[in-house]
């Protein structure tokens, strides 16, 4: 495997950020957006490629089996802020998309989203995770990305992610800012994680009415199906396995896939350390989450 450097953090505009997701800042500031486009606003790791392989199904699902064995999540759903040596960057393949709607990933915080995206008042769906679970997810993919920053061992990582010292900063502080962006910008969609593995036919049916789409039985079912964790973890269109710089023999991309897997990793002593801080930090907001299902 291409050996590559580790990123490491810096503060960007009060955000802990890395050069992977900054270099081209005035770039990805500039994007134009179109008021057809979907943006997908996550904090790492809450089920992000979930949904945008459901939506990639919802909407060009039906494009033929060439797309769908051929064509990766991050080009047909791109990550925004991305940069990497010799490769396309995320702002690139978005403007390079040949269908509509433009399906758009990102993991920046409200604050920090190119003002086109509000201009054009265009669709956004969040992806909410609880944070212990966030946590845990986070920490194997810092392990197993060869370009995140080195995470350390995990109370060493779990010390930090308390501490936004972490790639996209505070967990708190991101999840409270796009929870109250809706109240100026209603144009925005909830999904939670834990709400998807409860029942995602539900979650798929809210989806589709925020979307103005109508979807048949059928159609609900070839989306469903396609998206289950094992079909998604067999598929190498989306389980990430076609990217070079992630070391899936240290960790799968499509890990475990469930909620409350933070049991097997929070020490007693971490938990209540953890809560502590979370109940201070979350005290003023009326976003809550689960952490067991
Ligand atoms: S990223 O890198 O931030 O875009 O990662 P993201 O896609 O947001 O999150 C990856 C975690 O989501 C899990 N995942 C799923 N869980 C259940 N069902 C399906 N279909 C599914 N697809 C992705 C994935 O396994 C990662 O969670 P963990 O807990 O690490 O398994």
């Amino acid at each position: 495997m291409e050996e590559i450097d580790r990123d490491t953090l810096f503060d960007f505009h009060g955000v802990s950020m890395s050069k992977t997701f900054t270099d081209n800042w005035d770039e990805v500031q500039n994007f134009q957006a179109r008021p057809e486009d979907i943006l997908i606003a996550t904090y790492p790791k809450a089920g992000t490629t979930w949904v945008c392989y459901m939506l990639d199904l919802l909407y060009f699902g039906r494009m033929g089996p060439q797309r769908e064995t051929s064509i990766p999540i991050h080009k047909r759903v791109p990550f925004l802020e991305i940069t990497k040596p010799s490769q396309p960057t995320g702002k690139d393949l978005a403007d390079q998309l040949p269908t509509t709607p433009r399906l758009i990933k990102t993991h920046l915080p409200p604050q920090f989203v190119p003002k086109s995206f509000w201009e054009q008042n265009v669709r956004i769906i969040n992806v909410f995770r609880n944070a212990k679970d966030s946590a845990v997810s986070y920490y194997h993919f810092c392990r197993m990305s060869k370009g995140m920053p080195e995470p350390g061992d995990w109370s060493t990582f779990l010390q930090n992610f308390m501490e936004g010292k972490v790639v996209y900063g505070s967990w708190h502080d991101h999840v409270k800012g796009w929870w109250e962006k809706k109240l100026t910008y209603p144009n925005i969609h909830h999904v939670f994680y834990e709400d998807l593995i409860q029942d995602t036919g539900r979650e798929f049916d809210k989806l589709c009415c925020f979307l103005g789409l109508s979807c048949s039985a059928e159609e609900k079912e070839r989306v469903t199906t396609g998206v289950r964790f094992d079909n998604m973890k067999q598929n190498q269109m989306v389980n990430y396995s076609t990217v070079q710089s992630l070391n899936q023999k240290l960790s799968p991309f499509m890990r475990k896939g469930k909620v409350g897997d933070w049991r097997n990793h929070f020490t007693v002593v971490q938990e209540e350390k953890f809560d502590e801080d979370y109940t201070r930090k979350m005290k003023n907001t009326t976003l809550q989450f689960r952490s067991d299902v």
